[in-house]
């Protein structure tokens, strides 16, 4: 990535169309909430509607379906590959040359919001319409693309379309992985239509740009209009298998016991304390978001448990020191409650640092359109971070309401800040395939 000479060349900011390009915020929003109808669903906590289009479900197929009808209306030329990634190209002046990439995932968890995943792809369709608008052809192809099964939450491990195209994970392996019932990724991709022939392997692309919301509170709680994202947080999932023996609740004294409910609560606490202390970090977190008590009825101790724990920390050796201390614990707690534990990495990514010379040309059309933005770490994962294994890459933040909470209806950001997050995307992208 030579931007040095495009900076130098006074391309690199299109003082033209520095953040001036016709992005269209009504257009934008109306697709996020277009988007986010699919899927819908009224959240009983909240009373919300929120979005719940787990991977290659039915309601994924359907989201799938739309953006693709909305890239070939914008005339992208759009393709399948073998793990379901959907990649719509714009032709350039050379299209032989490096394409430049944007986009992110639609898939959600199941309780979403409109935003995850769906503005970084629907921010880059937006950008081809503003640049069909201003009858503009850059040198380099742009595409526009979303990955399969990003949040990873059915199938397993997070970024899986995304690892498959760069590298990190085989294409048989992700075939493979199996969702609670047993079913696998390969069946579904052919049940919902998206078992493409495309080679999931892409030469690397002259850069990778995508636009998210932050996810968290720190730009709006600092009064920021966008993040310069730096990389993102080291990430372990571990899935643990907990085996004691099921009993009467009320019969079995409590030393006779073997309560594998009992082992999951003592390994939640632990990781608190272990947060606690502060030896891993300020940043370390901590969560056990899926506990599975058998028989999980009321008057049987339980006798096996399948729990997960996720561990982020933007330290690399703090992560290790972590996840060694952990297990350390987990084995004695097993020799004192009489229980056999079992671990299993089911993700695992070190922290990324994203290229430089990305972050300097988004937050040098930031400062020439005086944006208020500051550089951030992401404590999310995104599919960018695959990215940066293969081609210079950064990411655009975008700042959401309610301290910026996320895989909750509540996540919320305005069609402003929207907007001037794809005006940033759209710039970024300009100057990257002039
Ligand atoms: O878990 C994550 O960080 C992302 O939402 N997949
Ligand atoms: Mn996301
Ligand atoms: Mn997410």
């Amino acid at each position: 990535m030579d931007c040095g000479r495009i900076m130098r060349s006074g391309l690199g900011h299109n003082a033209g169309l520095a953040m001036t390009l016709p992005i269209d915020e009504a257009r934008l929003w109306a697709s996020l909430h277009e988007l986010a109808a699919i899927g819908q669903y009224r959240d009983e906590d909240t009373g919300l509607l929120g979005v719940n289009r787990l991977a290659l479900t039915d309601a994924d197929a359907a989201g799938r379906r739309q953006v693709m009808r909305w890239f070939e209306q914008v005339g992208l030329a759009v393709r399948v590959d073998r793990i379901g990634n959907v990649y719509g190209r714009r032709s350039g002046l050379d299209d032989s040359l490096a394409p430049v990439l944007t986009g992110s995932h639609i898939d959600s968890v199941p309780t979403a919001g409109a935003f995850d995943g769906c503005l970084g792809v629907l921010g880059g369709l937006e950008v081809c319409r503003a640049l069909d608008a201003a009858k503009v052809v850059t040198r380099r192809p742009i595409e526009v693309c979303f990955f399969t099964d990003e949040e990873g939450c059915r199938f397993g491990t997070d970024m899986l379309g995304s690892a498959v195209a760069c590298g990190r994970l085989p294409l048989e392996l992700a075939w493979s992985l199996v969702d609670r019932d047993g079913i696998a990724v390969k069946n579904e991709l052919a049940r919902i239509g998206f078992l493409g022939e495309v080679n999931e392997r892409i030469g690397p692309p002259h850069a990778y740009v995508e636009l998210h919301i932050e996810q968290g509170p720190v730009l709006a709680a600092e009064g920021f209009e966008l993040g310069v994202v730096t990389g993102v947080q080291a990430i372990s999932w571990q899935e643990l298998t907990i085996v004691g023996k099921s009993a009467h609740a009320g019969t079995t004294p409590m030393h006779l016991r073997r309560d594998a409910g009992f082992a999951a609560a003592r390994i939640h606490v632990q990781l608190h304390e272990m947060i606690a202390s502060g030896r891993y970090g300020a940043e370390m977190r901590a969560t056990m978001g899926r506990l599975e008590l058998a028989p999980n009825r009321v008057n049987v101790v339980p006798g096996r448990v399948l729990c997960t724990v996720d561990l982020r920390n933007p330290d690399d050796a703090r992560m290790a020191d972590a996840e060694r201390d952990v297990a350390a614990y987990w084995r004695s707690l097993a020799e004192e409650l009489r229980v056999s534990i079992e671990a299993r990495h089911t993700a695992r990514t070190a922290s990324v640092t994203f290229s430089a010379e990305v972050q300097a040309v988004i937050a040098g059309h930031l400062r020439d359109a005086g944006v208020r933005h500051r550089h951030i770490l992401s404590g999310a994962g995104h599919d960018a971070q695959e990215f940066a294994a293969i081609c210079p890459t950064a990411m655009i933040f975008v700042p959401g309401e309610h301290d910026g909470i996320s895989h909750n209806p509540r996540e919320y950001s305005t069609a402003a800040a929207c907007a001037r997050g794809a005006r940033a995307l759209g710039s970024t992208i300009l100057t990257l395939a002039s």
